[in-house]
């Protein structure tokens, strides 16, 4: 069967819903192919902080009801280390800077809900996607469901199929250059209905390893620590992970930190990534499928979100005044705003973590403190990390 449509679109992960969601307020057509079931996709627990620029995304795509009802307007972090609680004001330029504490499940869901309200739903369970045609004005897409083959005609694709999808793929190897680094740890988290240890995150530098409280509502906690990348899931139990938080965050504040039986515990690789560029031909990419970053800078999800804003201009652009520059400036505006990300989430991550092994681990943790130190006390370093923490412009 061959369906018809202006912007093929696979992966129905942030990226790619918030994509399809904006364009068709905008008035453009688009299918999205999701290899997995829809509940698949609903289910997994990710990000939870979202700059005011993907808040401001959500609301052009009218999906951003329950965010305004429901979201934790956050203008400050605390930082932990030497068993010291300090924390970092958002908003000292009082320019009304903040985060907003909204889980990406739950704008998973209400980018489905929309969906399902234009019946446009995305194609769950589309195996074998392949691409084609995209040195063509006509490239399409092709899947099976059901065991029946399909082809969607389209007239641009873009891939929001996260680190491990296909269309990355189809750049030329001669044209796609990519740059990695995987960290030697990984994060374990914990989702649970419990009330946060804080009403603001506190990220945690502590000589056995990073940890962080964060949350979804003020019943439901998210809690991460690091972890050793060799160690699974089964061998943390609940018990063990909540001794080695409540030990990580001291006596005096660990003791606050309410416990109960994870809702869910996984344990997350961390590495940079980018690709470059994001586009060829009539193919582009955008999210993970572009980049990756440790979840240290809450960037992963936000970085989505200002790709989706640069292509769906370029887009909006085409359609409505045949202009195609904004869709040829796409990669380098879009990679321009990632590189900064990716810098703070790698810095951040260097000034909160215990890096094993390293020869001159007691001189690297003297100047982890130091410069934690300096963050906290200077507040030109502290208002240089807000601004890159609640995002900076699109
Ligand atoms: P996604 O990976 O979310 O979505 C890609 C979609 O494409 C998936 O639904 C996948 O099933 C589909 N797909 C893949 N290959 C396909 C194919 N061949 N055919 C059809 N469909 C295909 N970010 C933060 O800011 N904070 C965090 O704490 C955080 N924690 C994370 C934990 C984990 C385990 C992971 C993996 C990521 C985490 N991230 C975090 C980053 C995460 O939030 C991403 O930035 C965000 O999901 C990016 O969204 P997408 O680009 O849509 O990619
Ligand atoms: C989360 O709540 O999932 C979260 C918060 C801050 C981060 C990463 C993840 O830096």
């Amino acid at each position: 069967m061959t369906h018809k449509t202006q912007i093929g679109i696979i992966g129905s992960g942030p990226a790619g819903l918030l994509l399809s969601q904006i364009l068709y307020v905008h008035g453009i057509d688009s299918i999205i192919l999701e290899k997995h079931t829809r509940s698949y996709v609903e289910g997994r627990i990710r990000a939870g902080i979202l700059e005011q620029g993907t808040v401001n995304m959500l609301e052009e795509a009218q999906v951003a009801g329950r965010l305004k009802k429901e979201g934790l307007v956050h203008t400050g972090i605390g930082l932990q280390f030497n068993n010291t609680l300090h924390r970092i004001d958002l908003d000292s330029s009082n320019h009304g800077h903040s985060v907003t504490v909204y889980g990406q499940t739950e704008i998973t869901k209400d980018l489905m809900e929309a969906h399902a309200d234009r019946a446009r739903d995305p194609i769950y369970e589309a195996a074998d996607v392949q691409i084609d045609g995209i040195d063509s004005k006509k490239p399409s897409l092709s899947y099976t469901h059901n065991g029946e083959k399909h082809t969607v005609a389209c007239q641009f694709v873009v891939g929001c199929d996260g680190y491990h999808g296909v269309s990355r793929k189809h750049f030329p190897t001669s044209l796609l250059k990519v740059y990695e680094k995987v960290y030697p740890f990984g994060w374990l988290g914990v989702l649970a209905d419990v009330p946060p240890l804080s009403h603001e995150l506190i990220y945690n530098n502590h000589g056995e390893g990073f940890a962080l409280a964060s949350q979804r509502s003020e019943t439901r906690s998210r809690y991460y620590m690091q972890c050793d990348l060799t160690e699974s899931v089964d061998q943390w139990s609940d018990d063990r992970f909540w001794d080695t938080l409540i030990h990580r965050f001291g006596a005096e504040i660990g003791n606050g930190i309410k416990t109960g039986p994870s809702l869910e515990k996984s344990i997350a690789p961390l590495r940079s990534f980018v690709a470059e560029p994001l586009r060829h031909k009539s193919l582009f990419i955008a999210g993970d499928a572009a980049h990756i970053v440790p979840p240290t800078g809450a960037k992963g999800l936000n970085l989505a979100a200002s790709d989706i804003h640069y292509l769906s201009e370029g887009f909006i652009d085409y359609y409505a005044n045949g202009n195609s520059l904004g869709l040829d400036r796409y990669s380098q505006r879009a990679l321009n705003r990632v590189w900064k990300a990716i810098r703070f989430s790698w810095w951040f991550t260097h000034l909160t973590h215990r890096f094993p092994n390293s020869e001159t681990s007691v001189l690297d943790r003297k100047l982890q403190i130091a410069e934690l130190d300096y963050l906290v006390n200077s507040e030109a370093a502290s208002a240089s990390f807000a601004e890159n923490y609640v995002g900076l412009p699109f």
